[in-house]
């Protein structure tokens, strides 16, 4: 494999030549798929230059231009180059791939039998030589052919024109989109799958076909998806004044996919995690990430492809509004307060670490090697962020405004970033030119916070990061709540624009007996570096008006208390358990916040947010004070347990949620200090719900090996031959911390269900364990680093997007001491060596290495 050249946002130019009309014709088999493309193509501006193709692994068989055979061109590994054409003409071209063969799962491919397609971003080209870029937009008229008898359903983007069958078996369906589009958006899927239908009627009237393809049998896990759908679909008119425009809406769940799922125009591809589920298969949580993800991928039609992106560096422009988008859809249908904390947490534990890494990037990078690297948490979740703080700083009214605007003014267009900066700004008469700072630079502001009687100074600054020396002040709107320290009188919310290095605040009301709390409902994706006291955290536990500030003085206080044990400083501890024990004796009927203020900070999250990280020590101190706080809080425990272990049928509704929550985090802190072997077994035996029988295992998983073994087995015996339930329990294994972890891994791997070729099962061993068994995978004699690396080896040249998403972990290997450092990097230098390294993970191992 050839590594691809860096590419530079600065060197964008527009392209030669456009394609106006595509028409594609695809005969599906699965060792040579024959691809006739016609291309209307038309030069751009008055130049000479000829037409150069993007493609890969395609083998040509006939180049046209205007119907007469065209011999004037030159063949690459990666480009057709054709000389001497016209300005305006058509081009045909017929090249073969296999699908068969394609275990990149980008271009077409086999899903266990199904033909689909993953063209985002520059997978068309393993299709079609085409112009593969986002600002090429055209019309698709597809034909799809293939065996009637395995392939009954050919589908692809926008309405079915016609069909027919041929005398040899086969059937063709003929497609076509009204809307031009990117190639990126192109997709097609052949299989033979159930199908649920339904109705979706827009405001104006028009009535949208809803399809959901699942694989034959999985009917009945499909209606959360639809229903999700329809959801979506009515909020995004209600709330943004966005309606479909088509008239029908498909989407096909996949086993096999490399990502969450694809907007592709009117037929999104999911992978199958995200669409199915029932009582029994799926937990809370996946309920509440199907919802989402359909969310996200149906809003896509307007934030992305009604205005898509000019190129991949804007790759922000449509995700991080888009996350946003279905972030604050996620907040109406759920707890507002559990939905807010897993974003921050996303953003704590991942993107802070990104930042601080060897691949750190604005939210709109400035140089690529490959783009499939930079579908990264700083693209997605701190991009959603920045979009959060346009809506908190023109407020919503003036947010829904600018996004009017936005799509009056550039409908059908490919723009960038800072197009949609200015329409915010020139629908709201305001000037965002500070703001668009946020995109350009990289690294997590650290804010910091003198108080002098009424005054506070604040102070902005971004440390320097791997791809950037020298950073400059943001535009932060930083929320404050001055709390009563004592919970007497009232709180007071203000909103700062922070806008140089330093700035003045004169407080509203005197600050005599008010606790700050800073950074208020994260209004902004920075690090503060005040460290209030214990008492000051007490304060806020208590008495903050903002439960998601009140979720954060628990954080605060668990972090402190683990970081202070490492020092051998146990007052904190006392002090923290105490308020812990306090705080659950008088919120005993809040179980909302209870369950989430109860879960400490995750090692993971501790190790982003150190410089320097003793990994057996935070690992110790992280079970002492969990477990500490345990016994201080036993008796309430138990107390609220025996109250909540007796429910109803399980129901996806607001107030089951909670109360499973809530089992969940008390039971996994009861387990800390008090023998529940028989309490989790009876769980486990009687739960009519996934989300129960998970707690179960987990919270058997944090300290009592032998009934965890036991529920395992049985586990693995119910589900054995259904690999999506099966990854759960992958993943447990994977997640588990024990000194024969490497050995448990290679027997997970020699599991039937176990396959290198899908994702979601790397993911579930590898990835959980690279991720999140920091035990594990930092074993002080280098085997977890070993085990690890062999097998990234093995992954990268059948999936180079997973291995490279993967690795992240071992990148940041300069924060651990500096005999692990020595290992990690001998095993990065191990994978860099390696001559058919792909360039997925050469991006990112020989940054870290750098
Ligand atoms: N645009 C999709 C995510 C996606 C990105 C890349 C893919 O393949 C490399 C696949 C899907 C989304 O945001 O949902
Ligand atoms: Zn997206």
């Amino acid at each position: 494999m050839s590594i691809k050249a860096a590419k530079r946002r600065e060197d964008y130019l527009p392209p030669d030549f456009t394609v106006d009309h595509i028409d594609l014709k695809i005969v599906l088999a699965a060792d040579a798929t024959s691809v006739s493309a016609v291309l209307q193509v038309t030069r751009i501006g008055s130049h000479e230059r000829p037409l150069c193709l993007d493609g890969e692994q395609l083998t040509l068989k006939s180049v046209e231009v205007d119907g007469i055979a065209w011999t004037d061109y030159q063949l690459s590994e990666t480009a057709l180059t054709i000389n001497g054409v016209p300005d305006s003409f058509v081009l045909s071209t017929v090249v073969e791939i296999a699908p068969a063969h394609n275990t990149s799962l980008e271009g077409l491919y086999l899903s266990d039998g199904a033909f689909c397609t993953q063209c985002e971003a520059e997978g068309f080209r393993k299709i079609t030589y085409f112009l593969d870029r986002p600002d090429v937009l055209s019309m698709y008229d597809v034909t799809i052919t293939a065996p009637q008898d395995e392939y009954p359903q050919l589908l692809s983007n926008g309405n079915k024109l016609a069909s027919g069958h041929n005398d040899d078996g086969t059937h063709w369906v003929k497609w076509q989109d009204p809307h031009r589009k990117p190639c990126y958006l192109f997709a097609l899927v052949a299989g033979d799958f159930d199908l649920l239908t339904d109705e979706f009627t827009t405001q104006s009237g028009r009535v949208v076909a809803l399809e959901l393809y699942v694989d034959k049998g999985k009917l009945n896990r499909g209606q959360h998806a639809l229903d999700s759908l329809k959801r979506a679909m009515r909020w995004d008119e209600e709330v943004f004044g966005l309606e479909y425009d088509l008239d029908v809406y498909m989407i096909v769940a996949v086993d096999f996919f490399n990502m969450g799922a694809m907007e592709n125009k009117g037929l999104n591809v999911f992978n199958s995690k995200f669409v199915l589920a029932d009582s029994e298969t799926a937990t809370d949580d996946d309920y509440f990430n199907i919802e989402s993800v359909i969310a996200h991928e149906y809003f896509h039609n307007w934030t992305g492809n009604r205005v898509t992106c000019r190129d991949w560096f804007q790759l922000s422009l449509k995700e991080g509004l888009t996350v946003f988008r279905d972030q604050i859809f996620s907040e109406t249908f759920n707890s507002p307060l559990a939905t807010r904390i897993k974003q921050v947490k996303v953003i704590r534990e991942h993107q802070f670490a990104e930042d601080a890494g060897p691949m750190s990037h604005p939210i709109r990078p400035d140089e690529v090697i490959e783009m499939n690297n930079f579908y990264t948490v700083t693209v997605y979740d701190k991009g959603a962020e920045v979009i959060r703080m346009l809506w908190t700083l023109l407020t919503p009214e003036g947010f829904k405004r600018g996004m009017r605007f936005y799509f009056d003014r550039h409908d059908g267009q490919a723009v960038t970033c800072d197009d949609f900066v200015n329409a915010m700004q020139d629908a709201n008469d305001i000037d965002l030119s500070l703001f668009k700072r946020w995109y350009g630079q990289s690294g997590t502001p650290r804010i910091s916070i003198a108080q002098h009687g009424d005054k506070l100074t604040i102070g902005q600054h971004t440390p320097a990061t791997a791809d950037q020396a020298s950073k400059q002040a943001l535009l932060i709107p930083l929320q404050l709540e001055m709390v009563p320290s004592n919970g007497q009188g009232e709180s007071v919310q203000l909103t700062v624009a922070l806008k140089s290095e330093t700035q003045e605040v004169l407080l509203p009301v005197s600050s005599g007996n008010r606790v700050l709390s800073v950074n208020s409902g994260f209004s902004a994706p920075v690090i503060v570096e005040q460290q209030a006291s214990l008492a000051e955290l007490g304060s806020i536990l208590s008495f903050a008006k903002s439960d998601f500030d009140r979720w954060e003085a628990s954080q605060a206080l668990f972090k402190q208390a683990m970081l202070a044990n490492m020092e051998g400083d146990a007052s904190v501890i006392n002090e923290t358990a105490q308020l812990m024990a306090q705080f659950i004796t008088a919120e005993q009927r809040n179980l909302a916040l209870l369950s989430e203020v109860l879960i400490p900070p995750s090692v993971e999250s501790l190790v982003a947010g150190l410089e320097q990280v003793n990994v057996d020590a935070l690992l110790n101190s992280h079970k002492a004070v969990y477990k500490r706080v345990a016994i201080e809080c036993a008796p309430m425990l138990e107390k609220l347990l025996a109250a909540l272990v007796l429910r109803d049928e399980y129901a996806y509704t607001p107030e089951q949620i909670v109360q499973r929550k809530a089992l969940n985090t008390l039971l996994k802190l009861y387990s800390q200090c008090q023998d529940t072997s028989d309490m989790l077994t009876t769980l486990f035996t009687n739960a009519d719900n996934m989300t129960d029988t998970l707690t179960a295992l987990q919270a058997a998983q944090l300290g009592n090996q032998s009934t965890f073994e036991s529920l395992m087995q049985q586990f693995e015996e119910r589900w054995q031959d259904d690999p999506l339930v099966l990854d759960k329990w992958f993943a447990l294994h994977a997640t588990t911390e024990r000194p024969d972890i490497l050995a448990r891994l290679q027997l997970l791997m020699e599991h039937k269900q176990y396959t290198l070729k899908n994702p979601n099962r790397i993911r579930a061993i590898l990835g959980s364990f690279a991720f999140y068994n920091t035990a594990g995978l930092h074993l002080s004699d280098g085997s977890g680093y070993r085990f690890f690396t062999d097998h990234l080896l093995a992954i990268d040249p059948v999936n180079p997007q997973v291995a490279a998403r993967i690795v992240t972990p071992l990148l940041s290997w300069r924060k651990f001491d500096s005999d692990r450092q020595d290992k990690i990097k001998f095993h990065l230098t191990r994978i860099l060596d390696n001559p058919q390294i792909s360039s997925d993970l050469f991006e990112k191992v020989s940054k870290s290495l750098a």
